[in-house]
């Protein structure tokens, strides 16, 4: 019997060689190919905070992410709490950080594992508002010593000549009792536990056109729903808190305000960029107005839809910018 000559069975190895080569790559490809195009296992941790223009902006940013394909969860935290944790990688992005109320926490966690994500291009404002109505009575109140003479206006009962202040909630980074006492103003602060308690008391006081002046910002709601304004305080300055002498009272730091015009930032974990490269990118170029804020505030404090539905609206209104946050313009 003649043997099969050594070139045959070369090339029957050769021809094996290929086949394994081929399959192994097939197989290589099938288990490769889900991991190209399916997202990562792990959700994007969005931080949700307790008041509307949050929420409703980190559901845009948490649609848009899942119509690319990532998974995103929604994790409710402390305002001024939440820059350790982002910090810590516990979540991963916040759609909107304050300077005003936040400056100090956020700063805190700085390169300590929390990056700047960028600044949108909405300015911000927090602090001391009344409805325009006020000023016929009072009409000095938007200014804090015209404010302050026109107290007795605000107090809740007649026996007692302190105004009331109604302030925002405890843990949201304010401090207007050390206010009120450095300026000697003759108002005291009644705090809410909910954003919707301060909303309450304003419709409360605007139908009956009663004095009121509360907690407020801008972007809001309000900002198309009433008539109103901020109460300008002595604008902050470096020596407000180191020189008791600067200021409207010579024996006291802490006797000025709040800045008038304020960043809007975002921020994220450090470790977002190595994680979700494609995330990241979109989340850096996400940059809202403060009329983006406001119109998609309104679909929830107005027309009151449920946040999740109202930013799939807002994306829908939306969609030329929301391709240029995708990259695709
Ligand atoms: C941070 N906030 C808008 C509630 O003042």
């Amino acid at each position: 019997m003649k043997p099969y000559p050594a070139a045959l069975n070369l090339l029957v190895c050769i021809l094996l060689a290929i086949c394994y080569a081929a399959e192994a790559f097939a197989i290589a490809k099938q288990t490769a190919a889900p991991q190209a195009t399916s997202p990562p296992a792990q959700p994007v941790l969005l931080v949700q905070n307790d008041w509307t223009s949050q929420v409703v902006l980190a559901h845009i940013v948490g649609h848009i992410l899942e119509d690319e394909g990532f998974p995103v969860k929604f994790v409710p935290f402390d305002s001024q709490l939440q820059f350790q944790a982002l910090a810590d990688g516990a979540v991963h992005f916040q759609i909107a950080a304050w300077q005003g109320p936040m400056y100090e926490a956020y700063e805190q966690a700085l390169g300590i594992g929390m990056v700047d994500a960028g600044t949108h291009a909405a300015s911000t404002r927090e602090g001391w508002w009344i409805p325009h109505y006020v000023l016929n009575e009072c009409p000095d109140a938007a200014n804090w010593q015209g404010l302050n003479d026109c107290a007795h206006l605000f107090a809740p009962d007649d026996a007692d000549m302190t105004g009331q202040f109604t302030g925002p909630p405890a843990d949201w980074g304010k401090n207007y009792a050390r206010l009120i006492t450095a300026l000697q103003m003759n108002f005291a602060i009644t705090n809410v536990n909910t954003p919707q308690e301060l909303w309450s008391t304003l419709q409360n006081a605007y139908k009956n056109r009663a004095p009121v002046v509360l907690f407020n910002w801008t972007p809001n709601f309000t900002d198309v729903m009433y008539d109103g304004r901020f109460v300008d305080f002595p604008e902050p300055t470096d020596a407000c808190e180191a020189d008791a002498s600067w200021g409207p009272n010579p024996d006291a730091t802490g006797d000025c305000g709040e800045r008038r015009s304020n960043w809007l930032k975002k921020a994220a974990w450090s470790g977002l960029a190595q994680m979700y490269p494609a995330a990241w990118k979109i989340l850096k170029r996400v940059n809202f107005t403060n009329e983006q804020i406001a119109s998609a505030m309104k679909m929830v404090d107005i027309d009151e839809m449920q946040p999740v539905d109202a930013a799939r609206l807002w994306i829908e209104q939306n969609s030329f910018v929301v391709q240029q946050w995708l990259g695709r313009r």
